[in-house]
């Protein structure tokens, strides 16, 4: 797929990321939006997984480790043929399996989570079953800064570069802010970089919102060989909207009808604008 395609795609994403939440009437609406880039590549470009090999053993992983991000995953998920689109029509409602957090009741996941810290060392665990069991398969998993203070996160870092697993590759999404605050404030996670090439990690910094560099740091994985990588995506909370961007307000904000409006406005300009 060219880089145009892919940009476009994010673009749609986003607009359907916002339907089916202002649907929902609920979400996490900033965090999904800076995160689309990202699943937008793994599900595009990198991932070995598909509807049909989902159940082989040979399968790449991808593990939503800030499951509270689910939209973004459901939205991706169906574009790629994992289940009806319109399944997402029942989103957070009575008796829908397709609730606010990431469940393995809907096809394509991988793993629950929601409860931020588990993703990682549930990688983990999947990338050394696969050098057991000398497979080639990689896995995937993707953390929000705000979710690095939960202590697990470091065990699964020792973890992982103790058994050399360059198989795995964990992608942060750093948009910079958690609920009620700047992730500085709660707890400052800078320098991040440094502190997980002191873990013994291989480390790229990009910026997390452009296709063409997203798509460079995932095929020049492993970054070096013997030890797992990372990849600090820097992003923008609410990106593509103007008035979600960088706004503590909309990481569980639902946009009003006007809102929804001039949401979906911006992005199809955005669609416009985009060069082939
Ligand atoms: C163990 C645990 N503690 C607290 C929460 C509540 N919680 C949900 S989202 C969130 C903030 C997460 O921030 P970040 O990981 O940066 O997500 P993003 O900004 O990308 O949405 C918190 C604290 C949770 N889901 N799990």
């Amino acid at each position: 797929m060219t880089t145009a395609a892919l940009q476009k795609k994010s673009l749609v994403y986003r607009q359907k990321i916002l339907q089916y939440i202002v649907k929902a009437k609920a979400g996490h609406t900033g965090g999904s939006l800076s995160s689309t880039d990202i699943l937008n590549v793994l599900y595009n470009d990198v991932l070995k997984v598909s509807p049909e090999t989902f159940s082989s053993p040979d399968r790449d992983r991808y593990i939503q480790s800030k499951g509270h991000c689910v939209e973004a995953l459901y939205v991706v998920l169906a574009d790629q043929g994992f289940f009806p689109e319109e399944d997402l029509n029942t989103l957070c409602q009575y008796q829908s399996k397709y609730i606010g957090h990431p469940t393995r009741k809907v096809k394509g996941i991988e793993q629950n989570t929601g409860a931020l810290g588990h993703g990682l060392p549930i990688a983990t665990g999947t990338a050394i079953a696969g050098k057991l069991d000398e497979k080639s398969y990689r896995v995937f998993t993707m953390l929000g800064d705000g979710e690095l203070p939960e202590g697990s996160n470091w065990e699964a870092a020792l973890c992982a570069a103790h058994y050399k697993l360059d198989n795995l590759c964990a992608i942060v999404d750093k948009n910079n802010l958690q609920i009620t605050a700047p992730t500085a404030e709660v707890m400052s996670t800078d320098p991040l970089g440094k502190k997980w090439e002191a873990f013994g990690w291989a480390v790229k910094e990009i910026d997390g919102n452009d296709i063409e560099t997203l798509r460079d740091a995932f095929n020049s994985l492993p970054f070096e060989k013997g030890k797992p990588s990372i990849i600090i995506a820097h992003t923008v909370k609410g990106k593509g909207v103007s008035y979600m961007e960088n706004e503590l307000k909309w990481h569980h904000g639902v946009p009003n009808a006007a809102q929804y409006e001039q949401a979906i406005n911006e992005l199809n300009k955005k669609l416009e604008e985009v060069e082939e």
